[in-house]
């Protein structure tokens, strides 16, 4: 994608995304619809499903060829990444919207033939706006961003997720240990956010194509890398733990995969 390409796109979706804070702050004050889906740690509010509506309708109209693969459903069933690819969360940390009214975010990118080319991770309550595309460059809000130190996580925090460390604690706590410290956020693209800011060294979690698809874009284009907990490149399409850190910190988690 060249540069005017990105550009038309980002007046277009920032304009939606300012649509879809608007409709989770109108929100706030008011009883919120919640349903389980897998379990109650696994939650869904209106407020996911109108911003996903909104969204999907937004790009059927701008982008009509476009596949879309959402969260909630409302998009197409997506079996392959050929083509034009949307994948968008409309609220990412639903639990922190609930619980917190803090640490939630929006997420939406567009890949091409299964390649990333353009993201925008908004961090709702902090007014950030993560976005860039391949090859051009990420901005937070109107500042371009440089690439994060390449530390190793001896030297950094290590942000970690809620699920991983219950259900794989010795190798958890042992990448803890080897770092300065664990944080857990609870919302993946906020995690992605603290990574790309060069906040903490790396973020580890179960995710899904909606969780890491947009990050992985800014955080290539900054120099950091996105893989599987055993190096290997994530499919978009598919639930895996996926590790995004600097090189060196990617490097030191692999090692002690063993
Ligand atoms: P969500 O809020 O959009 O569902 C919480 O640890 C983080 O993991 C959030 O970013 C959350 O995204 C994501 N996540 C992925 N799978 C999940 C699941 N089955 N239950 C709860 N959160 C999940
Ligand atoms: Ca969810
Ligand atoms: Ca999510
Ligand atoms: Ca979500």
């Amino acid at each position: 994608m060249d540069q005017s390409t990105f550009q038309q796109w980002d007046a277009q979706v920032t304009q939606w995304i300012d649509e879809a804070r608007e409709n989770i702050l109108a929100h706030f004050d008011e009883p919120l619809s919640i349903e389980e889906k897998s379990g109650r740690r696994d939650l869904v509010t209106q407020v996911d499903k109108e911003n996903e509506q909104r969204l999907v309708a937004h790009i059927r109209q701008a982008d009509p060829d476009a596949q879309i693969l959402g969260e909630e459903g409302l998009g197409d069933h997506v079996t392959e990444t050929d083509g034009r690819l949307w994948i968008l969360d409309p609220l990412d940390g639903t639990m922190n919207f609930i619980k917190q009214r803090d640490d939630f975010a929006i997420m939406m990118s567009l890949y091409i033939d299964g390649i990333g080319q353009a993201a925008w991770l908004y961090d709702v309550m902090g007014d950030r706006l993560f976005h860039g595309a391949k090859g051009i460059g990420v901005w937070l809000n109107d500042r371009l961003m440089a690439p994060p130190a390449n530390l190793p996580l001896s030297e950094g925090l290590a942000s970690l997720s809620g699920p991983l460390v219950r259900h794989d604690v010795d190798h958890m706590q042992a990448i803890g240990a080897a770092s300065l410290g664990m944080r857990i956020i609870g919302s993946a693209g906020i995690a992605f956010t603290k990574v790309l800011r060069g906040q903490q060294v790396c973020y580890i979690s179960y995710l899904r194509p909606w969780d890491f698809a947009t990050g992985k874009i800014l955080a290539e284009e900054l120099g950091l890398v996105v893989t599987t907990v055993d190096g290997q490149t994530p499919s978009v399409l598919s639930y895996s733990v996926v590790v995004v850190a600097t090189k060196q910190a990617q490097q030191d988690i692999i090692a002690m995969q063993a």
